[in-house]
């Protein structure tokens, strides 16, 4: 075998490290990423199945190397992986989301929450951010019928089986402005929306945003974009595969909801959910221990980069934790990378287990739809945009149900976390406690 580094910083600086190398006639990248190389050996120490001895190691100064790329015929391998599974996920065939999830609101319910809402101030949602007006609303949700309230403080207790609930026939303002045709501002305010959106999420916690995405708007407009279908972002219109929210995050939301103000005008897109706790049995027991240690790193969403940025990960993670029977999921079919080939077992059949359990709902105006983020994997299937105004809208809140440990990662009184960059680039350019052994 013949090889070249091809960039090489200090060690203490590298982030990326660039191998090529010709091996049985082959060539072969190695991309060595310092934060998987640091925490592989640490991890390594501690984990009781080292499932790494079917992974080629190489080595590179004295640091094993575990995130290796292969390039044939200028192919990336991992890339068409990641492609083909992606596309696997749309054959799944969901069942309807269960009756014990969904509660239709009866017209004095409606019109109880109508006066809710017209007793609130009027705040500007994209500048959304004054603890004040969330103090307002949390204060002002008691009045929310205590039949819908208790479903609210049961399912942050308890959760469900379908991690998934589903309210129907809630107030939207009677005139709504057309669709946004981006991410961005409506024409004119939507007020009930919002103030409907924001009162229920806050029984289960306290909103929050993140300033790389939709520029740390609390309350968010989920529209399809042009120009953007393809994309794996709320903004496209092609099949949306299987996420929990900001999965690479560290304060990514417990729950978000989903309010529609306009469906698609074929009513085709299905809002899909799947729960670890329909789908844990059905993974065997050796993989599921694999899918509680640190062996996978997520990389983060494109609606967090900008366009050309290079790529960032999450530091290795589980993808279960926490109870042994209902554990918590942490997991993105799309994005999350698995070190080595025993970890990429069970990432299989994980993912082909929540596939099983699918539960989908085309949701309607008025429906406000939440999904418990460590509990179940939420979706959404292709639909056509026209782009004519009148296109499919939702409105997207995310909640904490401990606001204050995110507090090192917001200024004061604020409900928008810092930059990823400045939780995430420390570790990987090895200036973290993790690398200072590198350094
Ligand atoms: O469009 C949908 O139904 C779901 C979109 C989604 O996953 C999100 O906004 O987080
Ligand atoms: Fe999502």
């Amino acid at each position: 075998m013949t090889g070249a580094i091809i960039n090489r910083k200090p060690a203490s600086l590298a982030r990326k490290l660039t191998m090529v190398l010709v091996h049985k006639g082959n060539l072969v990248v190695i991309h060595l990423e310092r934060d998987i190389q640091m925490q592989t050996m640490k991890k390594q120490k501690n984990l009781e199945h080292d499932g790494n001895h079917d992974q080629p190691r190489l080595h590179v100064g004295s640091q094993p190397v575990t995130d290796a790329v292969e390039l044939t015929n200028g192919r990336d391998q991992r890339q068409s992986k990641e492609k083909r599974s992606s596309k696997r996920s749309q054959d799944y065939t969901g069942v309807h989301l269960g009756e014990e999830c969904i509660t239709v609101l009866t017209d004095e319910e409606r019109s109880t929450i109508e006066a809710l809402v017209s007793s609130l101030p009027s705040f500007d949602s994209q500048h959304l951010n004054e603890d004040s007006i969330f103090t307002q609303i949390s204060i002002a949700k008691k009045d929310i019928p205590s039949r819908l309230a208790a479903k609210l403080i049961e399912f942050r207790k308890h959760s469900n089986d379908y991690g998934t609930l589903l309210f129907r026939n809630l107030p939207i303002d009677p005139v709504l402005p057309p669709t946004p045709k981006d991410e961005g501002r409506a024409e004119s305010k939507t007020h009930v929306s919002e103030s409907v959106l924001l009162s229920m999420m806050m029984y289960l916690g306290e909103p929050i945003a993140y300033e790389d995405e939709k520029e740390g708007t609390i309350v968010q407009n989920v529209c399809p974009v042009q120009g953007k279908e393809e994309r794996q972002e709320n903004t496209g219109s092609a099949f949306f595969d299987f996420h929990i929210e900001n999965s690479f995050h560290p304060h990514k939301p417990d729950y978000l909801g989903l309010l529609c103000l306009r469906s698609d005008h074929d009513r085709i897109a299905k809002t899909a959910t799947a729960s670890i706790r329909k789908a844990l049995d059905k993974v065997p027991g050796k993989l599921i221990s694999l899918l509680r240690q640190p062996l996978y790193h997520i990389r983060v969403a494109s609606s967090f980069m900008k366009d050309g940025e290079p790529a960032l990960y999450s530091p290795l993670l589980p993808i279960l934790s926490g109870d042994v029977i209902q554990p918590d999921l942490c997991i993105n079919f799309y994005n999350t990378e698995a070190i080595n080939s025993a970890a990429q077992l069970a990432f299989d059949a994980l993912k082909a287990a929540l596939l099983e359990v699918v539960a989908d709902v085309v949701l309607l105006p008025g429906d406000l739809l939440i999904i418990d983020n460590r509990v179940a994997v939420h979706g959404r299937t292709a639909f056509q945009p026209r782009y004519d105004g009148n296109d499919r809208w939702l409105q997207r809140l995310f909640v904490v149900e401990d606001f204050r440990r995110s507090q090192e990662s917001r200024h004061r009184g604020s409900h928008i976390c810092i930059p990823l960059t400045a939780e995430l680039l420390p570790l990987q350019d090895g200036f973290s406690e993790d690398n200072s052994e590198s350094a």
